[in-house]
């Protein structure tokens, strides 16, 4: 039986035909992904007072990209003018699902605001914009579309620390990434590892420095896994994890 993935969805507006519809929005790559890797995705609305009764329902779970987390989160008392499209209801609903799914022992994969949000959940803080705090930076473009790079392709390197999670996801001692983020990882949370970094040394990939199967990506593998096959690894690896933990709650 296919382990059922919980996505969770971003905030959207889009006016048509005189009327503005509030959606609750995933793209079709973050399915694509689960579906491939052999995942039954369950997208998930931003409800934080029914989290728990979702993660009943759900083997594994994905944090998907999108707009920024309130500074607040993480204890920033100034909202930096860069920051956009805080959303108090998602923030809270996922910062509730990691917490319960770390209880439960469900795997976790964080991908781009997802990594941010694995960080902020468990009391790190982030860089609010790093264009404007860290001008120059190798000249590396970390919203690779304002260089015109495709989504597909990468766009900078990422080196490599193979422990936990991260050994049996990755291979080498290096990876070439795409870049769709103006936001990073500054404090990491304590329970967590870096195991990758871009050259100038900003967190792109973390573990959980203890027994539980997080993984949190800054870059959009499932933009990238149709060309570069190894960027469907993180989508199986979760998988993997979620069939494994399926077996153990039902045995329990
Ligand atoms: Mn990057």
């Amino acid at each position: 039986m296919k382990p059922v993935i919980g996505i969770t969805s971003s905030p959207m507006e889009d006016a048509r035909v005189g009327i503005t519809f509030r959606r609750q929005a995933v793209s079709d790559d973050y399915i694509d992904a689960v579906v491939v890797a052999g995942g039954l995705p369950l997208l998930l609305p931003s409800l934080p007072d029914d989290v728990g009764r979702y993660l009943d329902l759900v083997d594994g779970a994905l944090l998907t990209g999108g707009a920024d987390f309130d500074p607040a989160r993480f204890g920033d008392e100034t909202v930096h003018p860069a920051t956009y499209g805080v959303d108090g209801r998602r923030d809270e609903f996922e910062i509730g699902l990691i917490h319960g799914a770390m209880e439960r022992e469900i795997p976790l994969l964080g991908i781009c605001r997802g990594i941010q949000a694995l960080n902020v959940a468990l009391g790190g803080t982030l860089v609010q914009d790093i264009p404007t705090q860290f001008p120059v930076q190798l000249g590396i473009a970390h919203r690779q579309s304002d260089a015109g790079v495709p989504s597909h392709e990468p766009s900078h390197p990422v080196a490599l620390t193979l422990e936990g999670v991260a050994a049996d996801v990755f291979s080498g001692s290096e990876l070439a990434v795409n870049s769709f983020h103006h936001q990073a990882i500054a404090a990491l949370a304590p329970e967590l590892r870096s195991v990758a970094t871009s050259p100038e040394g900003f967190v792109e990939a973390v573990c959980h420095a203890g027994p539980r199967w997080v993984l949190g990506v800054q870059w959009h593998p499932e933009m990238m896994f149709k060309h570069h096959p190894e960027q469907l690894r993180p989508f199986q690896a979760l998988v993997e994890a979620a069939a494994t933990r399926r077996l153990t709650a039902n045995r329990a």
